[in-house]
């Protein structure tokens, strides 16, 4: 109860004073104080002060708040923390276009709440009027069509869950660590329960043109982010959505209607969707092609490079979560998030030593395709010094490769698709370090 002054409430301060490494650990000890508890972390144990804790706190000696206060709930006020944040090395020099990053150091599970979804805008969020909002379907189909909100909802929906990754995730990284931050490091992702028309029942109703092999999408907003797909991504697992985590969509994630690409490059995923056309050919003007391209060391480019590769990290320790409450001998729970867009997680491997052995841990809740996929590992902490790396691999067998397999094939001067396996140093003091090991043996 003594901690309540611990937490300084400012809800809606973004400067990066939170950030602070005293900030994060006053607030681990505050947790490890309030609420760990399991036999296996030697909480504190049943003695004389049994009477203290029956004694009532500040909070129950007078009412609370009426069930009115907030009639769309906010999180508690000791959660300031929990935020999305933004970084100028992250940005293009404003806050329009440009990016705030989700706190996946204090994600729980595979689901992101809808207010702290990262959002990445090329020309601010639109604030669309869902009234006026519409979505033509046109070019190489039989029965071109313009639809109001009320008609898409005429479709039968599903209910997906599934990640946005910007493929730009990790950029500042090739060079060297650039953030003692996994946030900062690895936040240009999120996920969440998606609610739409999968796009192919609306291809089934207004039928496609046989020779149709390109979809472009476009926003309607400033930006209108026009992108090419291939048709076949479209007919096997494309939404048209409006909902997120079981309510409308949050304007900054594209309100009302945005597109949902599984697993593919987040820039795909046309947010305030209102134009979708049908060709036989790829669009070639600038701004209908503009789409991300990977430098490779010979100087050439891949052109279409659409699926976001297998990948790994581990979210507790990290950077803001390190080990410094923890005693020699203490049993600890690595965790950790696993991704791929090629597939359904098949195993994570965890490494104590930088990749020189490699042990595999348990995955946690739900294992679904193209979705963030909890790993965990309790182990026992002497207090000696670690690399702790984490290695996803999925059902198509593609594993995460070392940091100098990977640059050997793409060079430094790339930006997009870094999958790279991810190594904290912890030290024996159990602060957390975001290092680059650039060898690992083979398993
Ligand atoms: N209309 C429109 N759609 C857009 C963008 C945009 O600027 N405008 N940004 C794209 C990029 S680059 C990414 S990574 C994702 C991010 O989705 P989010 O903001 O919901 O996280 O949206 C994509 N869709
Ligand atoms: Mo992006």
């Amino acid at each position: 109860m003594k901690d309540n002054k611990l937490v300084k409430v400012k809800l809606n301060d973004k400067s990066e004073k939170n950030l602070s490494r005293r900030d994060f650990f006053k607030k681990s000890l505050f947790y490890s104080v309030g609420a760990l508890g399991t036999s296996a972390i030697s909480p504190t144990l049943l003695s004389a002060n049994e009477k203290e804790i029956m004694q009532e706190a500040p909070w129950g000696t007078k009412l609370g708040d009426p069930v009115d206060k907030n009639l769309y709930g906010i999180p508690s006020a000791y959660e300031h923390n929990n935020i999305r944040r933004t970084h100028d090395l992250l940005s293009s020099g404003d806050s329009y276009a440009s990016i705030s990053m989700c706190p996946i150091h204090e994600s729980e599970g595979i689901i992101t709440p809808n207010g702290l979804f990262f959002t990445r805008n090329h020309g601010g969020t639109a604030q669309v009027n869902p009234n006026e909002w519409r979505l033509m379907i046109h070019g190489k189909v039989k029965k071109p069509i313009v639809l109001t909100l009320e008609e898409l909802k005429k479709y039968p929906s599903e209910t997906r869950i599934h990640f946005i990754e910007c493929p730009a995730n990790g950029s500042p990284e090739w060079r060297g660590p650039q953030f003692n931050s996994l946030q900062f490091m690895k936040g240009m992702m999120s996920s969440a329960q998606w609610t739409g028309v999968m796009l192919k029942t609306i291809l089934e109703d207004i039928g496609l043109e046989k020779d149709a092999v390109w979809m472009l999408a476009e926003g309607s907003d400033d930006a209108s982010n026009p992108r090419t797909i291939p048709v076949e991504k479209a007919l096997d697992d494309i939404m048209v959505a409006w909902a997120q985590n079981g309510e409308a969509l949050r304007p900054e994630q594209g309100y009302p209607v945005r597109l949902i690409v599984p697993g593919w490059e987040g820039n795909l995923n046309t947010k305030w969707l209102r134009r979708l056309e049908f060709s036989d050919k790829p669009w070639h003007s600038k701004e209908e092609t503009s789409k991300y391209t990977m430098l490779q060391k010979s100087g050439k480019a891949i052109q279409y490079f659409w699926a976001n590769e297998v990948n790994s990290v581990i979210t507790s320790p990290c950077p803001e979560k390190p080990w410094t409450h923890l005693k020699k001998g203490d049993l600890v729970e690595v965790e950790g998030l696993a991704w791929s867009g090629t597939g359904t997680i098949k195993h994570v491997d965890i490494s104590l030593d930088g990749g020189d052995n490699w042990i595999e841990a348990n995955l946690k809740g739900l294992v679904l395709p193209k979705s963030w996929t909890r790993f965990s590992y309790m182990m026992r902490w002497e207090g000696k010094p670690l690399f702790l790396s984490s290695r996803a691999t999925d059902d198509n067998n593609h594993t995460q490769p070392t940091i100098d397999q990977e640059t050997s094939k793409v060079g430094v001067e790339s930006v997009y698709h870094r999958n790279a396996i991810v190594t904290w140093e912890i030290t024996k003091k159990g602060e957390c370090n975001n290092v680059q090991i650039r060898k690992h043996k083979k398993a």
